[in-house]
């Protein structure tokens, strides 16, 4: 049987070409028609930002004509899709990706040389589509690339956030600041705004005998993003929602002469997708953020279950059989309740029918074991601005309490056989110590310890259980454990490396584990090698294809171990040498245009990139090289000569209201303004922290990077990503057992990375035991510690509290033990100093870090969670 299916016909004419002449022909219209140029001016009148516009408009014909007949012969097809409900995707720039997976890299790069510019130019005059935070964000990004490249049914759904993540900019002072990130200030030529696509989302209001009658709605509008896949036709798709008001505007209310008025609700309900919280690891209790959440849940599982009803009609015990939706994080675990509901209310299904329904086709990942992270709503603030949703957890809630009342009789009665009961209960609520939720209010950290009241054992351990639990911190007032909700809403839950799926069963999950093991599984992230090796990386990435006779690899990375063999070649450690340098040269060149400093690019070059935060320890990185600026000031002319000249680099953002974090940017600052000015270390060091980093900085940075930080506290750092990306690119890791770190270390081989301090299993009788009577401070962390106060950085006064954080157990209380990791963190430097010297041996690793990140790439994560948690098979679409 033939299928002629409308798209096949329409779109063989319209297809776009692929032949420079015409391509350019392509362009020239577009900055005509689209851009809106003057004839005349074309092309020579014309700035970067307009080509590049004109040329984003004609790649968007070929993506736009690719997208449109995958999602046809999906819709035609009816697999089943998964559905990747994210509060962020941090997705970079999209021209340079676009081109290059659609394979038109030299048929754009010729077309525009013709007119006068280069694709290396224009690709700088696009704006960063900076809509997520750091890790989780990201990874999102990864995962959609996959998705399409592996030709997977699947769209993200996630918020078309007005302004980004803040632009960071750091003052002559050192301190951050922060601007608005206007992102769509220039349009956005990646997205196809879908007005004919909205749906109704209500907010407060009241329930009636079940039926919700919402105070307040809003709509959310849907933008397509086409994502394209690599070396397929496949081009899936990122929906993300707009708010908008329901009325355009109140006429008569303008016609009274009451303007503000006219235009309120409009502003109401825009600032629902106005701002992305720049929180990254912490929760952020503010109303308007689980607006946000539910606002897109909302969105995107009523587009959802629109598509499966029009399909299928009522059948809907078959929806978990054509639908998953993968939860990231707790941002989006409101969908438990608003699933219920829409089966419930909207489509009348009975409780059960629509609770066995709910637990099929919802997934959750975990990222992060900070408490402070896990999102807790209090029972007032979801109560009023959801009052069904509310109801509908109270009730999920009491099912789930009444189904383990015999578990826990039987828990309670063994206990007290084995430990009869004292005249005082047992502590129902092990409390944890979120310090780092108290650092970022500014307060000190202590240790609260007040006495708790009896309490039944039953209601202690249920309340343990519960999804609606007490406040530990503030008796009386209720939350709702987002996480908890999840886990008894999903099919299944993840973490993002072993060592994180791990310690979740251990801790934070410890009690649901127990109950159902088959739902816990481990998932280790992984990242794009198309955009974090192959594109970001041309001369890595040529001579990989020249060596392993294939161009292949990037869609099969595994074929990397290819390398190994040539790790000992001298002539081939010679050309991977070169690239590296090259790469450092151009990075050189982008820190100088941007910062001004002059770095020399024979030094080893150093970086640690990520969110500022205390567990990521940014602070223990640069105490040492305080350490390192105090020996070089203190050595003769001499013994300088012995050492290793280094380039130290940091980028990342502090959270606003995070007050240690902003304090170690400054200090990362100030160590830079002095030590580079400072004729006595010349070259041998030098401290840069690019300002705004992000995506684009990413992509520079990562490539020309010898040695990377990723010394994070044991069982602190979910995964990491950015460890992935530079091993990849064969940058050594000097870092701890943490996160992915131990994988990565199985596959290169531990012995070949830079590992140091203490293990995940040691940190917790250090924190209960010798935290408070440590004395032990090696000498040379006192040294820098006292650098830090004595003003040798200046802004003295300022500097103290973040000195006595990690030294003075009466004021800080070092939680994520800086002092007691220190010596053993220097002595992995020195190995590193030590190795260095051996260039020969340096890039022996270095080919074995890129040999070994086959593991690493998203594509294999995202098969494991395609098999093992989605059950959904590749689609792949015909080439024409
Ligand atoms: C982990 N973000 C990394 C990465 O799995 C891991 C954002 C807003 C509010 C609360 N939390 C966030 C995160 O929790 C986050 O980015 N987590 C990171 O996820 C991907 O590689 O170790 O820290």
């Amino acid at each position: 049987r033939e299928v002629i299916s409308p798209s096949n016909g329409a779109s063989a004419s319209a297809k776009p070409s692929t032949d420079p002449s015409a391509v350019q022909a392509d362009v020239l219209q577009n900055l005509e028609y689209v851009v809106g140029a003057p004839s005349s001016k074309i092309p020579n009148g014309l700035d970067a930002s307009s080509v590049y516009r004109g040329v984003a408009a004609s790649v968007r014909e070929h993506l736009i004509d690719a997208f449109n007949r995958t999602q046809d012969y999906w819709s035609e097809k009816d697999p089943k899709f998964v559905y990747y409900l994210s509060a962020e995707f941090l997705m970079g720039r999209s021209l340079m990706n676009a081109v290059q997976n659609l394979e038109l890299t030299d048929t754009y790069s010729q077309a525009v040389k013709q007119l006068g510019y280069d694709l290396e130019t224009l690709r700088d005059a696009e704006q960063n589509a900076a809509l997520g935070n750091g890790g989780l964000g990201r990874l999102a990004a990864c995962f959609i690339d996959s998705m399409a490249t592996l030709n997977l049914p699947g769209w993200g759904y996630g918020i078309r956030y007005k302004y980004g993540m803040f632009k960071q900019a750091i003052d002559e002072k050192g301190y951050q600041q922060e601007l608005p990130d206007i992102w769509l200030s220039n349009g956005n030529p990646w997205e196809i705004p879908r007005p004919d696509i909205t749906f109704k989302i209500g907010f407060y209001g009241s329930v009636d005998n079940f039926k919700w009658s919402p105070g307040e709605t809003v709509l959310a509008k849907a933008y397509d993003n086409p994502i394209p896949g690599f070396k397929t036709p496949t081009v899936g798709n990122l929906r993300l929602w707009e708010a908008l008001p329901v009325a355009e505007f109140d006429l008569s209310a303008f016609n009274e002469g009451k303007y503000d008025k006219a235009v309120e609700e409009r502003r109401k309900a825009e600032d629902i997708s106005a701002v992305l919280y720049p929180n990254d690891a912490t929760e952020y209790g503010k109303e308007l953020r689980l607006k946000q959440q539910f606002f897109f849940v909302s969105a995107s599982l009523q587009d959802a279950v629109a598509r499966f009803k029009a399909k299928h009609g009522d059948n809907w015990q078959l929806l978990p059989e054509k639908a998953v939706f993968q939860m990231n994080d707790t941002h989006p675990t409101i969908a438990v309740a608003e699933l219920m509901r829409l089966l419930i209310d909207e489509q009348s299904l009975d409780w059960d029918t629509a609770w066995g329904i709910t637990q099929k086709t919802l997934a959750f990942t975990n990222h992060t074991v900070m408490p402070e992270a896990l999102e807790k709503w209090p029972v007032k603030v979801l109560g009023k601005l959801l009052p069904r949703h509310m109801e509908i957890i109270d009730k999920i809630d009491q099912i789930w309490k009444d189904s383990l009342k015999e578990k826990v009789l039987a828990q309670v009665e063994e206990m007290h056989k084995k430990n009869p009961p004292k005249p005082k209960a047992a502590k129902p609520l092990k409390k944890e110590v979120p310090l780092a939720a108290k650092a970022e209010a500014g307060e000190p950290a202590e240790d609260e310890d007040e006495e708790e009241e009896e309490e039944d054992p039953v209601e202690a351990a249920l309340n343990k259980y519960g999804i609606i639990t007490e406040n530990p911190w503030e008796k009386g007032v209720k939350l709702v454990n987002m996480a908890y909700l999840a886990v008894v809403g999903s099919k299944a839950v993840n973490g993002v490396a072993a060592i994180h799926s791990d310690i979740i069963k251990r801790t934070i999950f410890k009690d649901f584990y127990e109950l159902a093991p088959h739902k816990f599984q481990n998932k280790t992230n992984g990242v794009t090698p198309r955009r974090w090796l192959a594109w970001c990386n041309p001369g890595l990435a040529a001579l990989i294809t020249e060596t392993l006779g294939t161009d292949t690899w990037p869609n099969d990375l595994n074929l990397l171990t290819g390398l190994r063999k040539h790790a000992d070649d001298k002539e081939f450690q010679k050309k991977w040498r070169a690239i590296k340098h090259e790469n450092k040269a151009k990075l050189a060149a982008k820190i100088k245009a941007r910062t001004g400093v002059d770095l020399p690019t024979d030094p080893l070059y150093d970086i640690q990139i990520k969110r500022i935060h205390e567990y990521k320890r940014q602070y223990m990185n640069i105490l040492s090289i305080i350490y390192r600026y105090h020996q070089l000031k203190t050595a003769s002319p001499e013994e300088r000569k012995k050492f290793v000249p280094r380039v130290t680099i940091f980028g990342g953002k502090a959270a606003s209201a995070y007050y240690m974090a902003k304090k170690i940017v400054r200090l990362i600052n100030r160590v830079g303004m002095v030590v580079n000015n400072d004729p006595d270390v010349k070259d041998l060091l030098k401290v840069v922290f690019v300002p705004d980093y992000n995506v684009d900085w990413a992509e520079a940075l990562i490539p020309a990077a010898e040695l990377c930080q990723q010394i994070s506290t044991a069982g602190t750092e979910a995964s990491g990503t950015s460890n992935m990306k530079f091993q990849m690119n064969g940058c050594l890791i000097i870092g701890t057992m943490d996160g992915a770190n131990i994988e990565i270390a199985e596959e290169v081989g531990k012995e070949n990375l830079f590992i140091f301090g203490m293990d995940e299993s040691e940190v917790p009788a250090w924190r209960e035991s010798k935290r408070a009577e440590w004395k032990d401070y090696d000498p040379r962390f006192v040294k820098a510690i006292e650098m830090v106060r004595d003003g040798t950085f200046g802004d003295k006064e300022y500097f103290q509290d973040l000195a006595d954080s990690v030294y003075d157990m009466k004021k800080g209380n070092d939680w994520f033990l800086v002092a007691p990791d220190f010596a053993d963190y220097l002595r992995a430097q020195e190995e590193v100093d030590k190795v260095y010297l051996d260039q020969d041996e340096w890039t022996r690793r270095s080919i074995l870090y890129t040999a070994g990140s086959g593991f690493f790439s998203s594509d294999r994560t995202i098969k494991q969670y395609a098999d093992e948690i989605w059950d959904v098979v590749p689609v792949p679409v015909p080439s024409s």
